[in-house]
């Protein structure tokens, strides 16, 4: 007998009715097959579909492990943003260009789910997710996040330290770039089917952006597995840069001497640059970035601060750098 868990903080609020729904082994394999032999028209998904999609979720097997202990080293100027805020208001465009994919997200299938380490890298591997989470050692920490698009959020990650992966992946020295993939499945995410756009999602740094203590591989949020609209079940968070480096489950780390060229990059180079270190000096060419909404504070603003505030950990990084490259988004 299979005992499938609705877990409420996948939906919104509106919708998550029943805590749990309990299913026979043939209702189980009835609403696979179903998605299954529908292919990609399962997209255009029917509430029925749209709810064995949810139902066909494999269990987390680390799902225990939550919530996990706060570093307190970091800390935040401002109150933690409402969880349903924050997983109903998205970036997420696999999902769709909207902010409001977080139905369209429950389609992301998150078990299994492995990545991979590649590249130049001592030996390439192949990892399961759950063998990932296991051997690293999981944190929880309160982070800023601006977008490039002047708001800005607060948020409680769960996960370790993107230098810990670093480590496991033993670089060659010749390494001088991390380019990171998204997932490629147009099955299960609608905007993937928006050829226009130069899918997979990549976002890159460079190995000391890398191993920098900021940069946190996130697992979980609000003391639970993070939510899918939110990136699941593994995103990046480097709060000093713009949130569209923050890329979202990812599948592939890629070990490099070539700059990786974003999405975003890709698709307006001239508005998304590979650095997007927050500066409230530099406009975006299309608005200020002087200051920020603070997303569910009744319209809040504050003045945006250089790094997002992060200075002390990151500004050496760049003191060297040619006054040719461009710093900033
Ligand atoms: N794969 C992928 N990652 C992504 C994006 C995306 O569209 N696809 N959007 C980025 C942008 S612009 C932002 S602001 C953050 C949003 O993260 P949030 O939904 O947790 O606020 O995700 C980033 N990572
Ligand atoms: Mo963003």
């Amino acid at each position: 007998m299979y005992v499938i868990r609705r877990r409420g903080w996948e939906l919104p609020e509106r919708d998550a009715t029943p805590e749990q729904i309990f299913l026979d082994r043939r209702a189980f394999l009835a609403a696979t097959s179903a998605v299954a032999a529908t292919g990609a028209a399962a997209l255009t998904l029917s509430p029925e579909l749209a709810l064995a999609q949810r139902i066909a979720d494999l269990p987390d097997p680390t799902k225990h492990l939550y919530p996990v202990k706060r570093n307190e080293k970091f800390v935040l100027d401002r109150p933690i943003t409402d969880e349903t805020l924050n997983t109903t208001y998205n970036n997420f465009y696999e999902f769709g260009s909207s902010k409001t994919i977080a139905k369209a997200a429950q389609a992301l299938r998150l078990r299994p789910w492995t990545v991979t380490i590649e590249g130049m890298v001592e030996k390439p591997q192949e990892i399961g997710l759950d063998d990932l989470i296991r051997q690293m050692p999981l944190e929880e920490r309160l982070y800023r996040h601006r977008c490039v698009e002047a708001w800005s959020m607060a948020v409680p990650w769960s996960g370790f330290p993107l230098a810990k992966l670093v480590e496991l992946a033993k670089p060659l020295s010749s390494a001088k770039y991390l380019r990171m993939e998204t997932f490629l499945d147009s099955s299960v995410a609608s905007g993937q089917r928006q050829t226009w756009y130069p899918w997979p999602y990549v976002e890159g740094l460079t190995m000391p952006e890398a191993t920098n203590e900021l940069a946190f591989l996130v697992t979980g949020a609000y003391g639970k597995p993070v939510a899918k609209s939110m990136g699941a079940p593994l995103r990046l968070a480097v709060p000093w840069k713009y949130g569209f480096k923050s890329i979202k489950s990812i599948r592939r780390f890629i070990f490099t001497d070539q700059r990786p060229k974003s999405f975003w990059e890709e698709l307006q180079a001239s508005e998304y640059g590979f650095w997007a270190n927050v500066n409230p000096e530099v406009p975006h060419p299309r608005w200020s970035q002087a200051s920020e909404e603070l997303i569910g504070r009744g319209g809040e603003r504050r003045p945006t601060l250089l790094f997002n505030g992060y200075g002390d950990y990151v500004a050496h990084l760049y003191k060297n750098l040619e006054q040719t490259e461009r710093l900033w988004a």
